[in-house]
C-alpha cells in the first residue's frame, strides 16, 4: 500500500471532500509501515474497505418553523464500521455540515472507539440545521422530524448516536423521546441522555475531563506539573466548559474561551464563578462569549481565534482546522509546551508538522478526546444491565480508560530517543484492532 496512490484514487472517486481526504491521509501515512508488514491485509484490499464507510444514509428533514413556514434540511448518518461493535458516534447540527465533514468524523471515530478498549464501531451523523437562534419549539420539531427518518436504522445493538456540535442534552432528549415513541421501546439507543431517563453521570463532563487526564499523562512523561500553567482553550460549548472545570480543579489558569464570532482574553484567569456564568450564558440563555468580556471588563477580539495569546498549553475545543500552520508557529514562539485536542481534527496538517518539529507534547484528537465516547460506552453498559453507577465509579473508569489510551500511544509510538509520537501511537494502535477484527470476520 502506498498512501499517495490510495489517496489519489479516493480523491477521484469522492471529489470535493477535503476534510475526508485530510483525515484519511493523516491516518494512512502513519500506518503505512505497519500495514505493509502484513501482506494478508493487502491481499483482501483491507485499506479500501477501511477507508470507505459501510453505508451512508441521506434524507430530507421537513419541519415547520415558528412562523408557520415549512423548512427542509439535509439529514445524514454515516455508518463507517461495525467491525468491533455496534456503530457508535455523535450527531452534529451545524450549518457547515456536509458529507465530507461527516465522513471524516465517522472515519476518525472508528479508530478512536477502537482505542477506548470498549466494543464500539464508528459512525457519525447530523444535519446542516443549526439550533443557534432557533426557539425551543423549533429545535424540538426539528429533532422529532430528524428521528422519524433515522429510527429504522439505529438500535442499542445496531447504531447508537450521541451528541456533538449543536447536539447537547436538550437535543438528545428530544431525539430520544421520538425514538422511544416510534419503537415503543425504552432502550439505550442514544447516549448523553438525561439522568432521569437512562443517562450516565459524568457523561457531560467526560470529554473535557478526559482531555485533561490525557494531558496530565503526557506532561508526566516529561516530569511537568499542570498546576500553575497558563492555558488557552477555544470554544465555549460542552467540551470547553468541562475542560475549564477540570483545569480549575487542577490549579491551572485558563485565559481564553471563544465561539464562532471571536474570543475573550481574561489575564486573571477564568475562576469557578466566571465558569458558572459561562455555563449559564451558553447552556441556558444561549448567548455569545462577547457578553463575558462586557460583564468582566476584559478584552474581546471579534473574528479571531485565541492562538496569538501567550500560553504554556493549548487545548483546542471548538472545531476542525481551527489552528493553522502560522498559528501553530505563534504558539511555539510564545513558549507553548503542549497541545491536546478536545475538538476533532482541530490542527491542520501544517500545524501538526510545526508541533512535531518543535518536539512539544502533541495529543491528537482520537486519543485525547476519547473520554466522551468512552463514557457513552459506559452509558450503554449501564442501560443494558438496567442499573446506574455513581459519579465516582464512572469517573474512576474514565481515568483508567484515559491511562490505558496513553499506554497504548506509548507502546505503539515510542521513538528511539525515548519520546512518544502520539499521532503514530494512536493511529497504529487504533488501526491494528480494527484490522484484526476485519480479518477475523471474512471479506465484507
Ligand atoms: P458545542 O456545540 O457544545 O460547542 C461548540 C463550540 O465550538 C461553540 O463554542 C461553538 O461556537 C464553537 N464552534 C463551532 N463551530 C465553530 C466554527 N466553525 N468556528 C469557530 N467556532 C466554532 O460542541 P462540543 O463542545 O460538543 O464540541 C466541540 C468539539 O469537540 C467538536 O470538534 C466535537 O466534534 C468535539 N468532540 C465532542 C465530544 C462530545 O462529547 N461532545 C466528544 C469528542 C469530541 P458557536 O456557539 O458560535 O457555534
Ligand atoms: O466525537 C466524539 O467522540 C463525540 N462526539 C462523542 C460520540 C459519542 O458517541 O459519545
Amino acid at each position: 500500500m502506498k498512501t499517495e496512490e490510495v489517496v489519489e484514487k479516493l480523491k477521484q472517486r469522492f471529489p470535493g471532500q477535503p476534510e475526508y481526504i485530510q483525515a484519511v491521509t493523516a491516518v494512512l501515512k502513519s500506518i503505512e509501515d505497519v500495514y505493509n508488514r502484513h501482506p494478508e491485509f493487502e491481499a483482501t484490499n483491507l485499506i479500501e474497505r477501511l477507508c470507505i464507510p459501510d453505508r451512508i444514509l441521506k434524507f430530507r428533514v421537513t419541519w415547520v418553523d415558528d412562523n408557520g413556514k415549512v423548512q427542509t434540511n439535509n439529514g445524514y448518518r454515516i455508518q463507517h464500521s461495525n467491525a468491533i461493535g455496534p456503530y457508535k458516534g455523535g450527531l452534529r447540527f451545524h450549518s457547515s455540515v456536509n458529507e465530507s465533514i461527516l465522513k471524516f468524523l465517522a472515519f476518525e471515530q472508528t479508530f478512536k472507539n477502537s482505542l477506548t478498549t470498549l466494543p464500539m464501531g464508528g459512525a457519525k451523523g447530523g444535519s446542516d440545521f443549526s439550533p443557534r437562534g432557533k426557539s425551543n419549539g423549533e429545535v424540538m420539531r426539528f429533532c422529532q422530524a430528524f428521528m422519524t427518518e433515522l429510527w429504522r436504522n439505529i438500535g442499542p445493538d445496531t447504531d447508537v448516536p450521541a451528541g456533538d456540535i449543536g447536539v447537547g442534552g436538550r437535543e438528545v432528549g428530544y431525539l430520544f423521546g421520538m425514538y422511544k415513541k416510534l419503537t415503543r421501546e425504552h432502550t439505550g439507543t442514544l447516549t448523553g441522555k438525561g439522568l432521569e431517563f437512562g443517562g450516565s453521570l459524568i457523561r457531560p463532563e467526560a470529554t473535557g475531563y478526559g482531555n485533561v487526564y490525557f494531558l496530565k499523562h503526557m506532561l508526566e512523561t516529561r516530569g511537568i506539573e499542570l498546576k500553575g500553567k497558563v492555558v488557552c482553550v477555544s470554544g465555549s460549548g460542552n467540551v470547553a466548559q468541562y475542560t475549564v472545570d477540570k483545569l480549575i480543579q487542577e490549579g491551572a489558569k485558563v485565559v481564553t474561551l471563544s465561539d464562532s464570532n471571536g474570543y475573550i482574553y481574561d489575564p486573571d484567569g477564568i475562576d469557578r464563578e466566571k465558569l458558572n456564568y459561562v455555563m449559564e450564558l451558553k447552556n441556558l440563555y444561549r448567548g455569545r462569549i462577547k457578553e463575558y468580556a462586557e460583564k468582566y471588563g476584559v478584552k474581546y477580539v471579534e473574528g479571531a481565534r485565541p492562538w496569538g495569546e501567550k500560553c504554556d498549553i493549548a487545548l483546542p475545543s471548538a472545531t476542525q482546522n481551527e489552528i493553522n500552520g502560522d498559528e501553530a508557529s505563534t504558539l511555539i514562539s510564545n513558549g507553548c509546551i503542549a497541545v491536546s485536542e478536545g475538538a476533532n481534527m482541530p490542527s491542520t496538517p501544517e500545524a501538526i508538522k510545526v508541533f512535531q518539529e518543535a518536539g512539544i507534547l502533541y495529543g491528537p484528537a482520537k486519543a485525547a478526546n476519547a473520554g466522551g465516547v468512552s463514557v457513552s460506552g459506559l452509558e450503554m453498559t449501564q442501560n443494558a444491565a438496567h442499573l446506574n453507577w455513581s459519579s465516582e465509579e464512572v469517573d474512576n473508569k474514565l481515568k483508567q480508560i484515559m491511562a490505558d489510551i496513553h499506554d497504548q500511544c506509548v507502546k505503539y509510538g515510542k521513538r528511539t530517543d525515548g519520546t512518544v509520537d502520539y499521532v503514530k501511537g494512536a493511529n497504529v494502535s487504533g488501526f491494528m484492532k480494527v484490522a484484526k477484527a476485519m480479518m477475523g470476520q471474512g471479506i465484507l
